[in-house]
């Protein structure tokens, strides 16, 4: 099954940013979805099995100028 991770992200201020981060994470391969919510600063993500992993999903928003920290 596909595996769930909620992900608070800092240094959102518009929506053109949670649109951004959704198409770029949207489009890499192995994340089955992805929603971003701007105001409440947080993400919910979900990877197939043998997929990117969080930890390249968390970089590659980093890598877009963001903040991104899973939460538990
Ligand atoms: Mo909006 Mo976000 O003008 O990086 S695109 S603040």
């Amino acid at each position: 099954p596909a595996e769930s991770s909620r992900l608070v992200i800092g240094g959102m201020h518009c929506a053109s940013c949670s649109s951004r981060i959704e198409k770029v994470v949207g489009s890499m391969e192995g994340v089955r979805a992805v929603r971003v919510n701007l105001a409440s600063g947080t993400g919910e993500l979900e990877l197939e099995p043998g997929g990117p992993g969080l930890d390249a999903v968390i970089r590659r928003i980093e890598g877009l100028g963001f903040t991104a920290s899973e939460v538990q």
